[in-house]
């Protein structure tokens, strides 16, 4: 497996500064979670059947689509629970648990985080996540979390053959691991309709066998994820900017975003405010966010879950 090798320079002042540093912040994306085989929102892994991933997430697709808009929310549930944690989550977990000043805003929905034990209390889902539901109804505040039930009701089912995701070490994307979905099904592997192709008739599913909500009844329920145009928990959001304005800030991980989704990206410029210094880790040279790179901050090119045990392994050991 080609490692991902990082400019010897760069790793040895990063190292030098990351021993001095106390107050850490990372803000996590998709990219982090693409070597443990689940796609991102941009690429080749950005779509869903047909669907562009970020159209689905809206609260308009779901009053318009609620059956389409569940199946795709199922079949992220389904490959999440699927997939594992890789070293990168284990190595940040590991970094929390050394350094009680050190938070993650992460901006996945996908589990793996807490799955690598990264200590609850340092660790912010600013858009939710998969394995939690709540109601739609008005006046009834019922939501749960932590449920891994797959699948949550029988009509939403993935077919049981649908194949293990088996991200090579070579899968830096987690294109590989959703192309090989496709191949599965072009080689037959998959003999029922598996909701991740397209060519394969979504089934319409009425509203009365979607998940419904246990206290009132009547309401549907809906994934816990935070949808494109909604607010994020203002619990959450305060809790950050409490830790952020509490000390100056001595450095920022941006780890494996595309960094276009705001409020979560804005967090790069706020903590650069507080004085920090910018370590953008991507696959991609023109992923650092709208205002860049500038001088004295870090880009390591290559995968996250590669990359990010070597560059905390001074401080955190081997993971
Ligand atoms: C809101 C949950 C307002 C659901 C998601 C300015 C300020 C405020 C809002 C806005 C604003 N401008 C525009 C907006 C609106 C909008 C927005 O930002 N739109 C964008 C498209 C311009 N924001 C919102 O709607 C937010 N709400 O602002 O509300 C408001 C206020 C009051 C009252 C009402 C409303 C809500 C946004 C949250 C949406 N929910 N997720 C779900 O998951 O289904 S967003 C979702 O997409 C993710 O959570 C994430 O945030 C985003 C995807 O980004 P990434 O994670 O970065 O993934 P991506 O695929 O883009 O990139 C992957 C990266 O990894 C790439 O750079 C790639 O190179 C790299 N990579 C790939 N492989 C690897 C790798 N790196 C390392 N290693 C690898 N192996």
């Amino acid at each position: 497996m080609a490692s991902s090798a990082i400019p010897a320079a760069d790793l040895r002042s990063f190292a030098e500064y990351l021993k001095g540093c106390k107050r850490i912040i990372a803000l996590l994306g998709a990219g982090i979670s693409a070597s443990s085989g689940l796609p991102t929102f941009r690429g080749a892994g950005g779509l869903w059947r047909s669907y562009e991933a970020t159209d689905l997430a809206t609260p308009e697709a779901f009053d318009a689509n609620p059956d389409l808009v569940w199946q795709f929310y199922s079949y992220r549930r389904h490959m999440a629970l699927k997939a594992q944690p890789n070293r990168a989550h284990y190595a940040l977990a590991e970094l929390a648990r050394r350094n009680t000043d050190f938070i993650t805003l992460t901006q996945n929905v996908d589990g793996l985080s807490p799955r690598a034990n990264h200590p609850s209390k340092q660790l912010h889902h600013l858009h939710g996540s998969l394995f939690t539901v709540k109601c739609t109804s008005f006046y009834c505040t019922y939501s749960r979390e932590n449920d891994f039930t797959d699948p949550l009701v029988p009509a939403l089912a993935i077919p049981d053959n649908t194949p293990e995701l088996n991200p090579s070490t070579d899968d830096k994307t987690g294109e590989v691991a959703s192309r090989s979905l496709s191949q599965a099904l072009k080689g037959g592997e998959i003999k029922e309709a598996d909701i991740s192709d397209e060519r394969v008739p979504l089934p319409a599913l009425s509203t009365d066998v979607l998940p419904h909500c246990p206290k009132c009844k009547e309401g549907l329920l809906r994934p816990g994820v935070v949808w494109f145009g909604e607010s994020l928990p203002s619990k959450t959001l305060n809790q950050v900017d409490k830790w952020m304005n509490a000390a100056f800030v001595d450095l920022i991980l941006v780890i494996g975003t595309s960094s276009k989704v705001y409020p979560a990206a804005g967090y790069v410029d706020k903590a650069r405010a507080r004085g920090a210094r910018v370590a953008v880790v991507n696959m991609d040279r023109n992923d650092v966010g709208s205002s860049g790179l500038q001088p004295g901050d870090w880009f390591f090119q290559g995968d996250a879950g590669t990359i990010v045990p070597e560059l905390l392994k001074g401080v955190i050991g081997e993971v």
